[in-house]
């Protein structure tokens, strides 16, 4: 009940001289491959394990590389599909953000600056990354567990979303509840938002250089309210002398790095008990 049948190849004359003995033991063919098959799984003399190789940083590095040549040649099914299968064989969605669709985005957008893609294909690498991400959200999700409140937004007029869109994903995985606002917040409206709500997190994400004014007028808005939230800040742009102005202007932390974020925000903000 319940079993799929499938076919087996023995080597010709090998299963009748099987099943003539175990007839004569009083067995049958099913028992004894289900007893091969408990063997080889749990046995002390393993041959199967039920628990696949762990996911090195070589495997995300390998999946980067076929997954920007599948967004490449615009095969958005063998996309999906070599992500998926790095999930299943045990990858943690943060690690995948990181290091397989990031760094695709990256290079497509390096190949986007050298006139190598086509802005079309800039959109179809971001569309199916972003569906991507969105496919991987619910099967890991938990409800939020830590009291804690988050609200991610791109800064004003950013367009780039798909960062914030990964740091809501993740702090939501770390049991956050999280408010996402998506690209382009203005500076007025976020700080209205976030006096109503009062979260415990505002996280800014920012990829563009013409884009800095509006991250110094959101911090200084949003370390004007009481309760000040503390405020992280993020996105391709944060490298070098970047991240020592967004510190300057009064961000508690800056970071592109969505592991360091979940170690600061578990620093910051201890688990009960
Ligand atoms: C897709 C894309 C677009 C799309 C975005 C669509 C969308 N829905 O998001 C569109 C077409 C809108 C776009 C427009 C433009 N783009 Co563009 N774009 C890209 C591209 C190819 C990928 C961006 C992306 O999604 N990356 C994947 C995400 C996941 O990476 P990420 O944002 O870095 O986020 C990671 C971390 O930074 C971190 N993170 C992000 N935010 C935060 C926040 C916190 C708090 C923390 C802790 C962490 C964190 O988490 C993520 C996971 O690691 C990049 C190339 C690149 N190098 O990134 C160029 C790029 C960002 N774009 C660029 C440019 C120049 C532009 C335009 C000015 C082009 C133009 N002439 O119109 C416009 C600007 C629009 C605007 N006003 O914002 C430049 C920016 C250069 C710069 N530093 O100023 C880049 C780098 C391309 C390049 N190589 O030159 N773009």
């Amino acid at each position: 009940v319940g079993t799929k049948v499938r076919p087996v190849r023995f080597q010709s004359g090998v299963l009748e001289e099987l099943e003539r003995r175990l007839a004569a033991d009083g067995s049958d063919l099913s028992e004894f491959v289900n007893a091969a098959v408990d063997r080889a799984l749990h046995g002390d003399d393993r041959t199967l394990r039920l628990v696949p190789d762990p996911v090195e940083r070589s495997d995300l590095e390998a999946c980067a590389a076929a997954f920007t040549r599948a967004l490449l040649a615009r095969d958005a099914r063998q996309a999906r599909a070599l992500v998926e299968e790095l999930v299943q064989r045990g990858a943690r969605v943060i690690d995948v953000h990181q290091h397989v669709l990031r760094p695709a985005l990256e290079q497509i957008g390096d190949l986007w600056c050298l006139e190598d893609v086509t802005v079309a294909q800039e959109h179809y690498a971001t569309e199916i990354t972003t569906q991507l991400v969105a496919a991987l959200a619910p099967d890991r999700r938990v409800p939020p567990t830590r009291g804690r409140l988050a609200v991610v937004a791109s800064t004003r007029d950013e367009l780039h979303a798909l960062g914030a869109r990964m740091v809501a994903d993740v702090l939501e995985r770390e049991g956050w509840e999280v408010l996402s606002l998506g690209a382009s917040i203005p500076v007025e409206d976020l700080a209205h938002l976030v006096s109503e709500e009062r979260p415990d997190l505002v996280a800014l994400s920012t990829a563009t250089i013409g884009r800095l004014p509006g991250v110094e007028e959101a911090i200084a808005a949003l370390a004007a309210l009481e309760p000040r939230p503390v405020i992280a800040v993020g996105g391709a742009l944060y490298d070098g002398p970047v991240v020592e102005l967004a510190r300057g202007w009064g961000a508690d932390f800056v970071t592109t790095d969505l592991r360091r974020l979940v170690d600061e925000v578990t620093r910051r903000f201890p688990p009960a008990g």
